[in-house]
């Protein structure tokens, strides 16, 4: 049986085709420095945004058409799987990510829940071994549930920290079992509503200790995944402890936990958070934890977390940039962190919004790498920062000048001279790499 009837295999055609359901930008094959397309993107497909939402919003209900959803959830669980790889295959894509409770409903135990899982990895790794795709990272929800109304390892209860523990062992076991790549601790209900019944430290506190515990589990079990953290400054909490890229890397420098931990940056995040995506990837790239990213948009208009398919041309090229000065983006991947907008309710939207994400990142790394042939942004900062090259700047970059020489050279050079930096005439040539 068919879920998608009407999409054969998404080939690449080129930008003379009309054919919607074809790239008109992303060629998998083709080489951009040194490395084909496939190789830099790594592309995801989101089984949460793809498979399990169902087009609802808190004004309305679902309005997705989606022709596996049967009347025993179990059941839908299990055409999730036969579609999502009839999905993942047509498209061409070599990986993809879940929540623990994207891919098999929750029982009326823990034990039931872990069972119910059980039956569906074993389908997913039979789907997996058959079509060659791959689990790029895996995660627990501990966000969607009544439970988690204090937060989970930030929880005020111990009982859910014990429960939320459980969870991320089972998803470990999980992850392990199918060859995850790299595991994700985003923190849905870590932080808090207001500070006047909260004990910021002792929240943070244990939540350092459940990232040990799950390093430590990790080693035991000999699952050897890079473990990600996903800032978000905000939604669903009010004021959430992995805020953004800087907040993060502090947290993990303080609990001596930077060594097991890089970062998985997603766009809308760095907008909730007030940054754009290139500065929270820049700031992961100077602590030299930039992981993995979740690919998307928010729309500026709104305050919230749209999840958008990003088409940005803009911003992803400069995203790409970041990733290209990365040295790639290593054993993460570009993950469709993105759904179909409420009024795009038909199956085939699917296929038409990743095809305009991966076309988009497509003409974004071709972009980037023409600003990275060229020394584009190379050649500005060089000029920007050339003082520190020579004479008394070459001497404060090697650490060789303390305050009495800095004065001294001061008082004989206090005629300060700068630069223009030219700003608008380096954004109208920008532009020129992208259209
Ligand atoms: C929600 C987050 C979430 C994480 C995984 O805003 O983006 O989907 O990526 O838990
Ligand atoms: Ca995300
Ligand atoms: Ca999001």
């Amino acid at each position: 049986m068919f879920y998608f009837p009407n999409v054969e295999k998404v080939q690449f055609e080129g930008t003379g085709s009309d054919n919607p359901f074809a790239f008109r930008h992303y060629n998998p094959d083709e080489v951009v420095l040194g490395k084909t397309m496939k190789e830099h993107l790594r592309f995801a497909v989101a089984y949460w945004h793809t498979l399990t939402q169902d087009g609802s919003d808190p004004f309305g209900q679902a309005t997705n058409i989606r022709t596996w959803l049967a009347d025993d959830p179990m059941q839908t669980a299990r055409n999730r799987v036969e579609a999502g790889f009839e999905f993942f295959t047509k498209l061409g894509v070599p990986y993809y990510c879940f929540h623990d409770v994207d891919i098999a409903p929750e029982g009326e135990t823990l034990k039931e829940t872990f069972q119910n899982q059980d039956e569906i990895v074993t389908l997913l790794k039979e789907k997996m071994d058959e079509t060659g795709v791959k689990l790029l990272w895996n995660t627990a929800n501990m966000f969607s549930n009544p439970r988690f109304v204090h937060g989970a390892a930030s929880t005020s209860n111990a009982d859910v920290f014990a429960y939320a523990a459980a969870q991320v062992k089972k998803a470990l076991e999980v992850g392990k079992e199918l060859g995850a790549e790299n595991y994700v601790f985003w923190g849905g209900r870590e932080g808090y509503e207001s500070l006047l019944n909260t004990d910021m430290k002792l929240e943070q506190d244990n939540m350092a200790r459940f990232f040990h515990m799950a390093v430590d589990y990790a080693k035991e079990i000999g699952f050897d995944a890079q473990f990600l953290i996903e800032p978000k400054p905000k939604e669903p909490s009010k004021h959430q402890y992995d805020f953004d890229a800087a907040t993060t890397m502090a947290f993990l420098q303080k609990y001596d936990l930077d060594k097991y931990f890089k970062l998985n940056l997603e766009a809308n995040h760095a907008t909730l958070a007030g940054h754009t995506f290139e500065h929270e990837l820049n700031v992961a790239r100077c602590y030299g934890a930039l992981g993995s990213i979740d690919a998307n948009q928010g729309d500026l208009l709104l305050g919230w977390d749209t999840d958008e398919f990003p088409t940005d041309l803009s911003a992803v090229t400069l995203a790409m940039y970041q990733i290209l000065e990365n040295g790639g983006i290593g054993r993460g991947g570009v993950n469709f962190d993105a759904k179909v907008r409420r009024g795009s309710f038909e199956m085939d939207d699917l296929f038409l919004a990743h095809i305009a994400g991966m076309d988009t990142f497509a003409r974004g790394l071709k972009a980037a790498a023409r600003l990275k042939e060229d020394g584009f942004f190379d050649k500005l900062i060089a000029d920007r920062y050339d003082s520190f090259s020579t004479g008394i700047g070459a001497e404060i970059v090697a650490g060789k000048m303390d305050f009495h020489q800095l004065a001294a050279y001061a008082t004989n050079h206090d005629r300060i001279q700068n630069k223009s930096s030219h700003l608008e005439m380096v954004k109208a040539r920008l532009n020129e790499y992208l259209y």
